[in-house]
């Protein structure tokens, strides 16, 4: 097989580079997926788990030191460091060209290249993007066979146009010294190599579709987001879809395929994209948006029946589990799984295990990829080339203090303002200290491809473009009580709070001014089937006027690294709530 003249091309200059003993172009069959499938298990790269009661689930193992992004070593490279901004690591081409090169000259020697053609977004769609990755790893082709629309169907949509993103990756080592996750959005290209987690190596994903992608969308006047997508149904059938950013492990997916509880009969979520959201104007003046992945690459612990039921069932077939234990009758298990821990078992590592060990069976950041077809909740919209129109944009994050349960901003300015000074605790998704409250705006600081200050500039336009704007809220399903316990039960009952958004897009909905935005007035969410009485409500709508002086003095201090180039309209936002907190 080959492709066009572009691809061959380049394809046969990274051969020249590698050196791979063999090359194999991935054409997205059944049947290739079987074969590669084989080796894999003959190789020990991946584990057959019980077929009759997973049937199609295999389990990998990372390497020890290689278990989640790893943010210090991704960089945007860019001829200007200023194109990169204060927020990402920077390179120059010439030197990480030349920095990689050496690692990935030969590297492929012994070894298979795969050429893995992909698609992000939807046959037909005008949101589409394709790209080729070049990778030693099945593990990584069998992660795109679910991740993306991969092999043939991405090879037809190219046809025989040279606009496509370059991708190479190859494992090396996996010595983190010799670590290098590389885009170059000047050249439509992206270097990985010494990893094979995931999120650094799955190259459709954080390094195509949010990186790569939000340059791109700059560029070409669209957004690439760090959201979900999802539809509310209301009782009488209509429904309002939603998009939402919130930093990694917050509980996105769980969101995106929210159960209704059974106190809000007729009501229905339906899922249409749990991490990555493509939006464009509409020519009806609104903003439209695709999920342009084909999969879920989902954290793993604490996923049970209860918390999300629609991932369980999405992942009881055809996934593969990456560092969790593995347990007897060859199955699966994790930290929050319905099942007791097994007696006894192997840890993420391969290493003998029992809950009583000390140590965590799997690892906090274990994932799965499943399909999304396999989700009963997935939208029949999932698939329209056209996307869905957006009625709100909701932003949340990890907050234990500060930030209420939800309110709304005044208007898209303001809403843009809300998202570019948004604050979360770190999670275990990237390498580092947990728990450490960072900014993180849009949810988008380790995945904005260029300048974040050009970045929030380029929200302000699209917001003066768009006749029809969604309506932005903010939300923190993650407020303590002074005693370090959940005010809020999360899960299934933040459909109150999505009603809430939904019924202020329709004009409805009661709620009160504060000086941060609108919060819902207190009787506006229906707590009817909860346990959260009107006084916990208060505790979670209340806006304390001594914590946000606070968190403007660190807004202040963190706007500093962008200078002059932070756009005005933030600015001016900004002082307007120093205005309304000291009237
Ligand atoms: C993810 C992440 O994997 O945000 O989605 O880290
Ligand atoms: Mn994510």
């Amino acid at each position: 097989m080959g492709a066009n003249s572009s691809v061959d091309r380049w394809v046969n200059e990274m051969i020249q580079l590698c050196q791979p003993d063999k090359v194999v172009w991935c054409d997205g069959s059944v049947e290739e997926r079987d074969r590669l499938t084989t080796e894999a298990l003959s190789t020990g790269e991946i584990t057959e788990l019980n077929q009759e009661l997973l049937p199609g689930c295999y389990l990998h193992r990372t390497a020890k030191n290689d278990v989640a992004r790893t943010e210090n070593l991704t960089f945007i490279c860019t001829t200007k460091q200023e194109d990169a901004g204060p927020t990402n690591n920077w390179m120059s081409p010439e030197e990480a060209y030349a920095k990689l090169g050496a690692i990935f000259e030969g590297s492929m020697r012994g070894r298979t290249m795969y050429v893995v053609p992909f698609l992000m977004g939807i046959p037909g769609s005008p949101f589409n993007k394709i790209g080729i990755e070049l990778t030693d790893s099945i593990y990584v082709v069998l992660n795109m066979r679910i991740m993306t629309r991969m092999g043939k169907v991405a090879l037809d949509e190219l046809g025989e146009s040279d606009d496509f993103t370059k991708c190479l990756h190859a494992k090396h080592e996996l010595d983190i010294e010799k670590r290098f996750i590389c885009h170059f959005p000047e050249d439509n290209a992206i270097w990985s190599v010494g990893s094979g987690y995931g999120g650094n190596v799955l190259l459709g994903k954080k390094c195509l579709a949010l990186r790569l992608a939000s340059h791109m969308g700059r560029n070409e006047g669209w957004m690439a987001e760090h959201m979900l997508i999802l539809g509310v149904q209301r009782p009488d059938g209509k429904t309002f879809y939603i998009a939402g950013a919130f930093p990694s492990a917050c509980g996105k997916t769980n969101l995106a395929m929210l159960v209704p509880p059974a106190s809000m009969p007729g009501w229905k979520v339906w899922t249409v994209g749990d991490d990555i959201a493509w939006m464009r104007m509409g020519p009806d003046g609104r903003l439209w948006a695709i999920n342009p992945e084909a999969g879920f690459f989902g954290v793993v612990p604490g996923t049970n029946y209860k918390t999300n039921p629609n991932a369980m069932r999405s992942i009881a077939k055809n996934t593969i589990y990456t560092n969790v234990v593995h347990g007897p009758h060859n199955t699966v298990w994790w930290e929050g799984h319905d099942n007791p821990p097994p007696d006894q078992g192997t840890d993420w590592m391969g290493q003998p295990w029992t809950p009583t060990c000390g140590e965590k069976g799997a690892h906090a950041n274990a994932r799965f990829t499943a399909p999304a077809s396999q989700c009963p909740s997935i939208s029949p919209e999932w698939t329209n080339p056209q996307g869905v129109p957006i009625s709100a944009i909701i932003f949340g994050a990890r907050r234990a203090r500060v930030a209420p349960l939800v309110y709304q901003s005044h208007n898209w300015q303001h809403g843009t303002y809300i998202a570019a000074t948004m604050a979360s605790e770190t999670t275990a998704a990237a390498l580092g200290a947990q728990g450490v409250v960072r900014r993180d705006p849009m949810a988008m600081l380790p995945f904005c491809g260029y300048n974040m200050a050009d970045y929030f500039g380029h929200w302000l336009e699209m917001g003066k473009k768009l006749t029809n704007a969604p309506l932005i809220f903010r939300v923190n399903w993650f407020r303590q009580d002074e005693n370090g316990k959940f005010l809020w039960p999360g899960f299934g009952d933040n459909l109150r709070v999505l009603k809430w958004i939904i019924d202020r897009c329709n004009g409805e909905g009661e709620a009160e001014e504060t000086p941060i935005g609108s919060v819902p007035s207190i009787g506006a969410i229906d707590l009817e089937g909860t346990n959260v009485s009107p006084e916990t409500m208060a505790q979670l709508l209340h806006v304390n006027k001594d914590e946000w002086y606070d968190e403007l003095q660190s807004q202040t201090d963190w706007f500093q690294q962008f200078g002059y180039q932070l756009p005005l309209g933030i600015w001016q936002e900004h002082e307007a709530l120093k205005d309304r907190l000291t009237r």
